[in-house]
């Protein structure tokens, strides 16, 4: 009888291996269709992820036309020459071996502490005036109402991760900050105040709102700029442009006011495009620069019409310091490049002229820079001038071997009279200046201590350039005489005596922009606002170092706090 099959098995017959076993050619094509239609599979997946990532490039790249686009109509600014977009934020800070030093990390949490007392006292009682007045609990406009204490804090605030206030002191800029003030406002401490504390927060944030205010606020100091010599007048005002000098200069301008603008006017250039910024500043140096000295040392009084210096004091300290500040500092932001040369070789000729004002004390052979008027000398150091420790330090590995060592020994040398200073009174607070006397060392001449930040400025410094743990040593030792003497329920007060320890009513507004900046760097890593990436300015804002040229507008920020243990929210 015939062997009959069902339908169904006849059906399953395909799916049998022996089948095709005993039919080759049939295994073979059934082989070439399973190979085509894996290549013709895997070909369509590879395109469309080709195409997907392709998509997601080009969206990036409309989302930062969009952007760039957006900011060019909103300021009307030119860009320069347009810096590496695609790197869009930068991170400054790194956070390995933050809390390996026990110490350190006290540290830091106690000056952060300090930070978060004068704060608060400033938002409860003074909030949006210039200066806290701590024992009467009221605040003052010493620079015609431009919350100088809020703007000065921003990037302090931001660098200790103190977000909330932080963003508190932000929603006050954006909604209340008015420069529209008929207030004749000086160029200098508006400039490193105002402009360089909006230009740092704009910096770490990468908040649109603090450039524009920055550029708000230089666009109507800059009119002061416009002299025969181009050496600024010292005083405009903020709501009608009109510039002048004080009184009580004769008519001169001022060194140090007149040429320490160049950092925030170049960021701000860098930053909008605008070149005009950068143009009004750099001209001021070259003009300086025709008929700079042999020693580089120039009196404080500028006569603003024929751009020539009156016969009058020579000094690092009041009047005199930061311009020469700010001649090694523009050439550190221009990446000490050709374009920025004469700046160094300005402030190398100028530190010659500083070392033929050094001298020692007796008996102690304390090193000390002295003051000329003439070409007589005077034995007399400001504290203002202990900001040059740090600046020499600073500026000492541009040398050759020899004369860095030189250089580094000597701001060695004068960081620790500026400890002694402090050492020297009842309170270990140091007055504002010094006199030196054979046999005596030094003398405290005017006594008061208005909560100044130039000595912990240079041993942050040399923290930084040397890594000796003397200078945080020091540094801890100045902060907690300020604990002892200068804290008080409603902030941080001054001393009207560092001999008496009587107390008087004023917290600074460079109390928290710098004296409380630096303590709380000194104790953190050096990768928290790398000296390679940053510059600070005269008021401790840090300014981040971009290609000269170039404009920033991507958005830099200081990123990480959260992610280690830098910073808690509080
Ligand atoms: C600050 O405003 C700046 O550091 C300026 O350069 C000098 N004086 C004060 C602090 O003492």
């Amino acid at each position: 009888m015939a062997r009959t099959r069902s339908s169904s098995s006849i059906r399953w017959r395909y799916l049998n291996p022996a089948y095709y076993l005993k039919r080759p050619k049939r295994l073979a094509l059934l082989f070439m269709a399973f190979v085509f239609v894996s290549f013709f599979v895997w070909d369509r997946q590879t395109l469309v992820r080709e195409h997907e990532e392709e998509l997601s490039k080009l969206k990036e790249e409309v989302d930062r036309l969009q952007n760039e686009l957006g900011e060019l109509k909103h300021e009307g600014g030119v860009p320069v020459k347009k810096m590496n977009t695609t790197t869009k934020r930068t991170d400054v800070t790194k956070m390995d071996g933050l809390a390996t030093d026990p110490i350190e990390e006290q540290r830091r949490e106690k000056v952060k502490d300090a930070m978060i007392h004068a704060w608060t006292s400033y938002e409860k009682y003074a909030w949006g005036h210039d200066e806290l007045q701590p024992q009467s609990k009221n605040g003052v406009d010493s620079f015609g109402g431009l919350g100088a204490t809020l703007i000065d804090s921003l990037d302090t605030l931001y660098i200790m991760g103190l977000d909330e206030q932080f963003q508190r002191a932000r929603e006050w800029v954006a909604n209340s900050l008015d420069f529209n003030k008929n207030y004749d406002a000086s160029v200098f401490e508006t400039t490193i105040r105002v402009v360089g504390g909006l230009l740092s927060a704009y910096d770490l944030s990468g908040d649109n709102v603090f450039l524009e205010k920055a550029k708000d606020i230089a666009d109507r100091l800059l009119p002061a700029w416009n002299t025969p010599s181009g050496i600024p007048y010292n005083i405009i005002n903020l709501a009608h442009g009109n510039a002048h000098n004080p009184g009580w200069t004769g008519g001169d301008s001022i060194l140090a006011d007149s040429g320490t603008e160049q950092l925030e006017f170049i960021a701000l250039t860098q930053r909008t495009g605008d070149p005009k910024y950068q143009q009004k500043v750099e001209n001021v140096i070259l003009e300086l620069k025709k008929n700079f000295p042999a020693d580089g040392l120039l009196p404080i009084y500028i006569n603003p019409h024929r751009g020539t210096t009156s016969h009058s004091t020579i000094t690092f300290g009041a009047m005199g310091d930061s311009f020469y500040e700010y001649l090694l500092k523009v050439w550190i932001q221009g990446n000490k490049t050709a374009e920025v040369k004469h700046y160094r070789e300005m402030w190398e000729t100028s530190m010659k002229g500083l070392l033929s004002l050094v001298r020692r004390t007796a008996p102690s052979s304390f090193t000390y820079i002295s003051e000329k008027i003439g070409n007589s000398l005077i034995d007399k150091m400001d504290e203002l001038a202990c900001f040059a420790p740090g600046m020499i330090a600073l500026g000492s590995s541009g040398y050759g071997p020899a004369d860095s060592t030189k250089f580094l020994t000597l701001a060695e040398e004068l960081a620790w009279t500026c400890y002694n200073f402090y050492q020297s009174t009842p309170t270990k607070l140091a007055g504002e200046n010094y006199f030196f006397h054979s046999g005596q060392d030094m003398t405290v001449g005017t006594s008061w201590n208005i909560l100044r930040p130039e000595t912990v400025e240079s041993l942050f410094y040399l923290w930084r350039l040397t890594g000796n743990k003397t200078y945080q040593e020091w540094g801890w030792n100045i902060f907690q005489a300020f604990e002892k003497n200068s804290r008080v329920e409603a902030g941080y007060v001054g001393l009207k005596d560092v001999n008496t320890g009587v107390k008087d009513n004023m917290m600074q507004s460079f109390f928290l922009a710098e004296t409380l900046k630096y303590l709380y760097l000194l104790f953190s890593p050096p990768s928290v606002i790398s000296l390679d990436e940053w510059v600070f300015n005269t008021e401790a804002h840090p300014l981040k170092i971009v290609s000269r040229g170039e404009s920033s507008k991507t958005n830099i920020r200081f990123r990480g706090r959260r992610e280690g243990h830098f910073g808690q929210q509080e």
